[in-house]
């Protein structure tokens, strides 16, 4: 099969080499894998807790002819996370650190002609002081996860020595309505011994390929050198501008000639005519109007894969973000590839990047320099995308400060000083190097920002704000903000991160905080976007996260993941994605039915909320094919309480241009008796419903006890619902563990007489060391039961004592998710009652 993606007639010639690597963790067993490629992908996600961080060893065996001798050999790394050392034929010829931008090394000197070389890379991604990130809330997989290339270049060509670039950048000295200029910066390099005549021909070519403008100049270069030339194309009238609602993209060709007119290097780019600028009191401005900044911030990483991820895969991330209608892309916390910086511009997606300095930096000249020299990288490498107006630099980096107890107050005012430091050498090289882009920083929710005044540096500032998550209510966003604006008037501020982890599988119909549904997921961003619409001076706000990511030390309802995906790990849109679209693209016409639970029991009443989308003002609802009522959006919503059958009910919205369908099943019930199921699962100690795809059976939420019905009761104990933030080790069943009822004496459950297996689900809640999960992103709360035995009780199913002297903490290790089961008669129409007797402390279930 051929597949032709793009090609170029020239001299020059880059062939990807990522098939068929050679890879070992000990240099002893030796597997054959593809880049792109990592170790991690699996123990990130395995029971134990921590993940492989350590060395990797690559090798690949490849032929040069002795007909490319002349030229010049480049092997370039597209990425390799984080420090990486090349061989060639067993000679060490570099190394690079940090792990999400590229490198090269020209191999030309080492190479054998007409035989097989051997190429070698020891990769590591072990923790290192002086390599960012230092710690942060995702998992560091370890491999050479991006493309390689072998570069093989003429004696003259465009250099791919500054810090990888691509040798050339594209400054737009003038840009508006009326005309457009643009000038080229480049590093062509001659490594003949002697001095050569050149010419360089721009060819700049509108989106259907006509000729625009050309520009030709000829050019000596010195021997052995890197020569610099600016270049500039004559001036465009009435250039068609950029943006993303129009893309509009001309192209640039950069072709290198030598004095005969053969081409021997070329380069093509995106041209996009834009200008920016962002305002404290008016927000962003792109080519002269504001725009408010609505998207979200990716992780690059996706279930299976690890962060090596086919980049088929990865360019539908982005078609996804486009088509939720998002404007902006935070890329966080690090550069992803460069390909899809390409697709924000193709697709008009205003792109803010960054460098992964993240949550704190260590004080010493070599983290320094790393993250200086990546920085430099980063500018570097993405300068030429129209779509990136951000540059940024470090995220919150007092995160370590705020919550590390163990530091001193001396330590505490030297890192302070330190960090804003580096963050002002950050700051000035950002500015130099990326003029015409905004410089920006993302903090968290905390005064050191402002008090050591690093808040003032960037141009732009992104708070990550957690409100009605980690802290306080979703209301209180506004206050925060307005608080800020008027203590710093001329501060430009964006919310760069905010949201609630959620998870399909879990439903509530009085969603509340930090109970994972998908409900308080919409409640949440729809609160945001309201407060955020409705104040001019916030330049707009980046959803964290696109997509759920891996982070392995986390312990929610999925373990080792990030919840706060609008889509799922695997893409799968949850529904406050369709919300985003109802009321982002105004373009095409939009409903969408929300599809919370596949089931649903209703009990006592046959009503239920039906949620619905749509970025138009009303449509119609159809129950069985039966006209309910007109409904009307609000903010591209509508909640209408819907009145069930059992079996089967198909619920139809229709707009006049669009319709969308779906089937719910409902049990309706009034007393258990009548419960169609061979199965009844209660999710005690929770007002979640939880889906368990696993056992097919939805685990319904916890209620008081009502004859007929199930529930607690509340005579009888405290009955306090609790929530535990911790991986279940031995179980990837979390949500049915993690909520319980402490001090609970008597719960009934009145299901008529017969023949029944019961099972009971119970995890010891408290550790020895309580973890604390707001912002606790450390591993420090792993720990064992050891000396915790002030849990006993009895357990008995009406009135028989099935389990005496239950101790969790002495008979199962910790974060261990207990399951009893027992095969219960009843007779006499009594139901089941499950009695809690404790002995020592407080019982939980
Ligand atoms: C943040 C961090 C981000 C975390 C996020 C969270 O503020 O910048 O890296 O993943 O919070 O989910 O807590």
């Amino acid at each position: 099969m051929l597949c032709v993606a793009y090609s170029y007639l020239g001299f020059s010639q880059t062939k990807t080499i990522n098939s068929g690597w050679q890879f070992s963790e000990d240099k002893t067993n030796w597997q054959t894998v593809n880049i792109p490629h990592t170790w991690n992908q699996d123990d990130a996600f395995d029971d134990d807790l921590g993940y492989r961080r350590g060395l990797g060893y690559y090798q690949k065996h490849i032929f040069f002819s002795s007909e490319t001798s002349a030229n010049n050999h480049y092997l370039k790394f597209n990425a390799v996370n984080q420090d990486a050392t090349v061989y060639v034929n067993g000679k060490e010829i570099g190394n690079h650190k940090g792990g999400y931008t590229a490198f090269n090394f020209n191999i030309s000197e080492y190479i054998n002609y007409d035989t097989y070389n051997v190429i070698e890379v020891t990769v590591d991604n072990s923790h290192n002081e002086d390599i960012p990130p230092l710690d942060a809330d995702f998992t560091f997989y370890g491999g050479i996860y991006r493309d390689v290339e072998l570069i093989s270049l003429p004696k003259q060509h465009f250099s791919l020595e500054d810090f990888a670039s691509e040798g050339f950048y594209v400054n737009y000295p003038h840009v508006s309505k009326e005309k457009a200029s643009i000038e080229i910066t480049t590093l062509l390099k001659n490594t003949a011994l002697n001095k050569v005549k050149t010419a360089l021909e721009l060819v700049l070519t509108d989106a259907d390929g006509n000729v625009v403008k050309t520009h030709i100049e000829t050019l000596q270069l010195k021997p052995q050198s890197i020569d610099e030339f600016k270049l500039l194309l004559p001036e465009i009238k009435h250039p068609k501008l950029w943006s993303p609602d129009d893309p509009y993209l001309y192209k640039l060709q950069l072709i290198l000639k030598d004095k005969t007119g053969a081409i021997v290097d070329a380069k093509t780019t995106n041209i996009g005519f834009r200008w920016v600028s962002v305002d404290a009191k008016k927000g962003f401005y792109l080519n002269g109007e504001p725009i408010k900044l609505i998207g979200v911030n990716r992780h690059q990483d996706y279930e299976g894969y690890g962060n090596a991820v086919p980049m088929a895969l990865q360019k539908k991330d982005i078609e996804l973000i486009k088509d939720m209608g998002s404007n902006v892309i935070r890329f966080a916390h690090y550069p992803h590839a460069r390909e899809l910086y390409k697709m924000c511009d193709e697709l008009g997606i205003l792109v803010w990047t960054e460098i992964p300095v993240v949550n704190k930096v260590t004080n010493s000249e070599a983290f320094f320099e790393t993250s200086i020299k990546m920085q430099k990288e980063h500018l570097k490498q993405y300068y030429n995308y129209p779509s990136v107006v951000m540059f940024g630099y470090m995220n919150e980096i007092f995160l370590r400060l705020a919550f590390d107890k163990k530091e001193s107050d001396a330590e505490k005012e030297e890192r302070k000083k330190y960090t804003y430091q580096l963050a002002k050498q950050l700051e000035d090289l950002t500015r130099k190097e990326a003029p015409n882009h905004i410089t920006v920083m993302a903090l968290h929710f905390n005064e050191l920002y402002n008090e050591t005044k690093i808040a003032d540096l960037s141009m732009l500032v992104g708070w990550n704000l957690y409100f009605g998550w980690y802290h306080d209510t979703i209301e209180d966003l506004g206050v925060f903000l307005d608080n800020q604006h008027q203590r710093y008037p001329d501060r430009a501020i964006m919310i760069s991160e905010y949201g609630p982890g959620a998870d399909v599988r879990v439903s509530a119909t009085q969603p509340s905080r930090y109970d994972y549904s998908q409900q308080y997921q919409l409640l949440l961003h729809s609160g945001y976007y309201n407060q955020v619409e409705a104040r001019d001076y916030v330049t707009g706000m980046t959803a964290w996260n696109f997509a759920d990511f891996g982070s392995e030390f986390r312990g929610e309802t999925i373990p080792h993941v990030n919840q706060k995906g609008l889509v799922q790990y695997n893409r799968e849109p949850k529904e406050v994605y369709y919300w985003y679209q109802s009321v982002l693209k105004e373009k095409e016409p939009h409903i969408h039915i929300a599809n919370y639970e596949d089931t649903i029991t209703l009990l006592n009443s046959n009503q239920y909320d039906v949620t619905l989308f749509s970025n138009q003002k009303k449509a119609k609802l159809y129950v069985n094919d039966i006209y309910l009522q007109n409904v009307a959006f609000k903010d591209g919503m509508a909640i209408v309480a819907v009145p069930f059958v059992n079996g089967i009910n198909t619920l139809k919205a229709e707009t006049e241009m669009h319709s969308d369908v779906l089937q719910i099943k409902a049990n309706v019930i009034k007393t258990l008796k009548e419960n169609p199921n061979q199965k009844l699962a209660i999710n005690i100690g929770t007002h979640i419903n939880y889906s368990d795809d696993v056992n097919g059976v939805t685990f319904l939420q916890d209620r008081v006890y009502t004859k007929g019905l199930y529930g607690y009761v509340p005579s009888s104990g405290k009955c306090e619902k609790k929530l535990v933030p911790f991986n279940i080790s031995n179980s990837n069943q979390e949500a049915i563990f993690q909520t319980m009822l402490v001090d609970c004496q008597t719960y009934k459950v009145d299901i008529p007489n017969g023949s029944y297996k019961v099972t009971l689900y119970f995890v010891e809640p408290d550790l020895k060391n309580k973890a604390n999960i707001v912002f606790n992103l450390s591993n420090s709360d792993e720990t064992s039961n050891t000396n915790i035995s002030h849990r006993v009780f009895d357990i008995s199913l009406n009135d028989k004592t099935v389990v005496s002297q239950f101790n969790m903490a002495k008979a199962y290790s910790a974060k261990y998710g207990i399951t009893q089961t027992f095969e219960v008669d009843i007779n006499n129409n009594v139901g089941l009652t499950i009695g809690l007797n404790a002995i020592k402390g407080d019982t939980v279930i």
